[in-house]
């Protein structure tokens, strides 16, 4: 009880601090230049909160009807998935999505560092790297079961990872299963084509180098574009989660009830999500610098739109009410909360780290 109330008040006087001042920022790096140690060291820290047991204090607070019941028989990390599960439709397709993302990278580190001691930066994982040949990518080729991400699932087995440190990471959500992954290079075929116009799109097309380049140096001044570009239903953001099924992809589970939902819910099961969506963070943070007209600037509504495509393309990033630099990132219960403005730059207000 003691060391709870402890870690309370350390919490607290690390958030004041950071508030305070950032002098020394953190740097996150790409993957692959970490050392072996610094690899295995993000893995255990990752692997340990999946062994804590399940915090009383995820209060959902959306409850979406097409996502699975609370399990508190679940662990921490679940506990982490969940409160994205729950939040959903206010942090994808709104205002939300970019700020929300980056201050849930950077809850997740905090989590990682008080709960589980780990010491280095959040990773990134630039995927523009493996575009251009993404299934034969060395990046899915090292199977070291302390310090490898492992590679993909035995289709023979519900795409279950065989190989690396995560082959015995255990999920809850929708249901008991362990980590899959399903490559899948034309993952658009059969939707809305009111919102997917490309149907046959080859997934890695979307997030090459000089898709990259276009987001950063494009988009001058405009908010709502930049994020619509980089959040679409077929771009870069959208199509590494889906080129990677399984998990990230958001594919039920042979485990799941007959009514589980696909979708972008629990895709947070996949470790990769953090690296994934500090390379989404990177974009922006990118994009911030590249211009001081980006810098600090924000616009996006607080209702998902996105029902079809003429109600879409009017509202791709939410509609009214607005959101402002005031509006509140919801926590449920898990973390602090923080306001937009605190997190829209990455070396003032609550946060303080940078981009190699
Ligand atoms: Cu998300």
């Amino acid at each position: 009880m003691l060391a709870g109330i402890g870690f309370t008040l350390f919490v607290a006087a690390r958030v004041l601090l950071a508030a305070s001042t950032c002098t020394d920022p953190s740097v996150r790096k790409e993957w692959r230049t970490l050392t072996k140690d610094e690899r295995a060291e993000w893995i255990g820290a990752v692997k340990c909160l999946s062994e804590l047991p399940h915090d009383s204090a995820l209060t959902p607070s959306v409850h979406p009807d097409d996502i699975a019941p609370l399990n508190t028989s679940s662990s921490y990390y679940d506990d982490i998935v969940y409160m994205h599960m729950d939040l959903n439709h206010l942090i994808h397709f709104t205002g939300l999505f970019l700020p929300f993302h980056r201050w849930y990278v950077q809850v997740y580190e905090y989590a990682l560092k008080e709960r589980c001691g780990f010491k280095g930066a959040s990773p990134y994982w630039n995927w523009a790297k493996d575009a251009p040949n993404f299934f034969n990518s060395t990046f899915f080729q090292d199977f070291d079961p302390i310090s490898g991400f492992g590679g993909w699932g035995n289709l023979l087995n519900d795409a279950q990872v065989p190989n690396g440190a995560f082959s015995d990471f255990k999920l809850s959500y929708p249901s008991y299963h362990t980590l899959r992954r399903n490559f899948t290079l034309q993952p658009y075929i059969g939707q809305d084509p009111t919102l997917f116009t490309e149907p046959y799109l080859y997934a890695n097309t979307s997030f090459t180098q000089s898709e990259v380049d276009k987001m950063v140096s494009g988009f001058v001044g405009d908010y709502k574009g930049f994020q619509t570009y980089l959040e679409a239903f077929e771009g870069a953001h959208s199509s590494v989660h889906l080129i990677m099924g399984g998990d990230l992809g958001g594919t039920c589970p042979s485990t799941a009830p007959p009514d589980c939902t696909p979708g972008p819910t629990f895709s947070a099961n996949e470790p990769l999500f953090w690296m994934h969506h500090a390379m989404v963070d990177k974009v922006w943070f990118d994009w911030q610098n590249a211009n001081p007209a980006n810098a600090d600037i924000f616009y996006g509504g607080s209702v998902q739109m996105i029902d079809n495509g003429t109600i879409y393309n009017k509202y791709p990033n939410g509609g009214p009410p607005m959101l402002s630099l005031d509006s509140v990132i919801p926590a449920d219960g898990m973390f602090q909360e923080s306001t937009i403005e605190a997190v829209i730059n990455t070396t003032t207000g609550l946060l303080c780290y940078i981009y190699d």
